[in-house]
């Protein structure tokens, strides 16, 4: 494999694909790139970083030509809860970002990660089981681009034979980088606080259930998706993709085996709610499973217990 770019690298899923991106194809391989410098030793300390604003073609091409980039992870976006309250600038960045992304790939011939979201699905979605092919009318900006982007790495793989791949990714929870203005941020935030002051208000009811995984099985399936055999893709955009559904008050279940004193309540977030209300309660990924293979290794218990040791030791409470 030739040279690999992750644009939005000091972000929640960057911050961990890129070490393990250089891991699998060394230090130099890889190229890191952000809107805004700020350090995270893995990813900062360990390789190139670029400065990088996906709104704009030119700098994309200008990074790509640099390093002679063959393959591109492109994790820059901006999240659904905060979409909501810059929705025109949550296009220009998510979609637009993406569009730009796919120009220069196909001048380049690069390959292309797209992650899209269960944020891809609407109101109208079946919410159980729901289905990898299945009706798409999401009601927020960000699942409006998340849909559009499917579409357009599905239309840039049949009319200009780019390798394009991604998933629809659920809710990532990791103690590495913070996730910032998602609908489910509170998976994560909850860990923090059941650390420090073993109590938590959650900004969504107690039985919103939606589907979750733990980010090591995520940054897993993303670099599966983009080894897997293309012969054996009859899908190669957009794949339901989970590891867990749970609610918040099942979480707060699972941590009350581990720090029995932990207290949760209920503080909803109205526009949050709805985002989530209109989301999969649980989807079927059984064409990820079918097509290379995704098989999660963290289930609700296993994620609990890793996330409590790993938060406890970067807060030093350990
Ligand atoms: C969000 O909550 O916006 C994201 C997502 C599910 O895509 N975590």
């Amino acid at each position: 494999m030739g040279k690999i770019l992750v644009t939005g690298a000091l972000g929640q899923i960057g911050s961990e694909l890129v070490p393990a991106l250089r891991e699998r194809h060394g230090g130099a391989a890889v190229i890191a790139s952000g809107i805004r410098y700020r350090s995270v030793g893995a990813v900062t300390e360990g390789g190139t970083i670029e400065l990088l604003d996906c709104t704009k073609l030119d700098d994309i091409r200008a990074v790509v030509e640099k390093h002679d980039i063959e393959t591109i992870y492109h994790m820059a976006a901006m999240l659904s809860a905060i979409g909501e309250d810059k929705p025109e600038e949550a296009w220009e960045l998510n979609f637009g970002g993406f569009a730009n992304v796919l120009k220069v790939a196909r001048r380049r011939d690069c390959a292309v990660f797209f992650p899209s979201s269960i944020g891809a699905f609407g109101p109208s979605t079946p919410r159980l089981n729901t289905p990898q092919d299945t009706v798409q009318r999401p009601t927020t900006i960000y699942g409006v681009a998340k849909v559009v982007g499917e579409l357009l790495a599905d239309y840039y793989a049949a009319r200009f034979g780019l390798d394009t791949r991604g998933l629809r990714l659920p809710g990532l929870i990791s103690y590495v980088a913070l996730p910032g203005g998602g609908t489910t941020d509170y998976a994560v935030e909850i860990f923090y606080q059941a650390i420090r002051e073993q109590r938590f208000s959650c900004f969504l009811r107690a039985d919103t259930r939606l589907d979750m995984m733990y980010m090591p099985d995520a940054v897993a399936a993303i670099m599966q998706v983009m080894e897997a055999d293309a012969g054996r893709l009859s899908h190669r955009n957009a794949f339901n993709v989970s590891a867990m559904s749970f609610t918040p008050a099942e979480l707060a279940a699972a941590i009350q085996r581990h720090i029995p004193d932990f207290a949760i309540d209920y503080e909803v977030d109205p526009l949050r709610q709805a985002i989530a209300d209109s989301w999969p309660d649980a989807m079927d990924d059984s064409a990820a499973r079918a097509e290379w293979g995704w098989q999660p290794r963290y289930d609700l218990a296993a994620m609990t217990e890793d996330m409590l040791e790993k938060v406890a030791a970067k807060l030093g409470a350990t």
